[in-house]
């Protein structure tokens, strides 16, 4: 049963007493929406029904989703076909980068065609990450930026820009590693490939994505902290949101960080990727 169908079952099932709502909160909970907010979120519900005079479970739930709203931030990823755009796929490991990096590459060339595309493998870290990339710019026919296991990532990105300028192409999509062996090291590394890209990449527009798992919950919040405290990131990509009925990760994300989503994985095949839709996701969450 999905989410939604959830609050909906639970709305249905009972009339509105007290107990209803601290079921809520804990529904809420479970969907990843963190602790704190699912309780305000459940007396600001509670509040509204006593003063609205709500007593249906229907408007009940069309207030949920009203308090929600606000709290759900969407960014919108365009294509400057002036310039060199840049999108650095960033997040730790497992999350769906190497997987992102090709649905954003096929996606933009489906909304616009003509653009010229490339990849970087910027995840140097293990030569399969480097041959993932590859095998997937064949599947697509677009041309992948790549250096030996090993090299500096930075030096990699430095490279894909260099042959976009070159080719007059206008987007870079850039893979990055997510393991490294302690928080210091990643966080240096991410300053470091950060700022080879802002000298290289001056008059071009460049977006920072977070790849966060659906199914990670809370974790998310850690990797999220770590992520946009060091580069400052400018949206979110959750993937694997077909394999959880939750998702509310996004809101956690969005309250805590200010972060907004741009884009949703819903899938392994390359089509299964959606730009992030406010109303459509409030509606997964808590039903129509
Ligand atoms: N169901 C589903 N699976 C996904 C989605 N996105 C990625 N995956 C799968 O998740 C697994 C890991 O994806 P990768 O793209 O290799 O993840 P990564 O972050 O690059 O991993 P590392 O390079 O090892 O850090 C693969 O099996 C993908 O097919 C998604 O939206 N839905
Ligand atoms: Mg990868």
């Amino acid at each position: 049963m999905g989410f939604a169908d959830r609050i909906k079952a639970f709305f249905r099932r009972n009339t509105l007493g007290d107990e209803v709502f601290e079921d809520l909160a804990d529904l809420l909970i479970e969907g990843d929406i963190g602790a704190s907010f699912a309780f305000e979120v459940v007396d600001a519900l509670k509040q509204a029904c006593r003063k609205e005079g709500i007593t249906t479970p229907e408007a009940a739930r069309a207030k949920l989703k009203g308090i929600l709203r606000p709290h759900v931030r969407r960014a919108e990823f365009r294509i400057d076909p002036s310039r060199l755009n840049i999108v650095l796929m960033l997040g730790v490991n497992g999350v769906g980068k190497t997987t992102s990096c090709a649905k954003l590459a096929n996606w933009s060339r489906s909304v616009a065609p003509g653009t010229g595309v490339l990849l970087a493998a910027g995840d140097t870290f293990r030569a399969a990450a480097i041959d993932q990339l590859k095998i997937h710019g064949q599947r697509l026919g677009i041309r992948v930026v790549a250096q030996q296991q090993g090299s500096d990532p930075g030096a990699v990105l430095y490279d894909a820009i260099e042959a976009a300028r070159a080719g007059n192409m206008r987007l870079v999509i850039a893979d990055t590693a997510g393991r490294m062996h302690t928080r210091a090291d990643l966080v240096k590394e991410l300053e470091k490939m950060d700022r080879i890209i802002r000298q290289r990449a001056e008059g071009c527009a460049y977006t920072k994505y977070l790849v966060l798992d659906a199914t990670t919950g809370q974790n998310a919040m850690r990797q999220a902290e770590i992520f946009h405290g060091a580069v400052s990131i400018d949206g979110i990509v959750m993937t694997k949101y077909d394999s959880t009925s939750k998702g509310g990760m996004v809101i956690a994300v969005s309250r805590q960080f200010g972060l907004p989503t741009a884009f949703l994985g819903t899938g392994e095949k390359y089509e299964n990727f959606i730009p992030f839709d406010t109303e459509r996701y409030l509606t997964d969450f808590v039903g129509e």
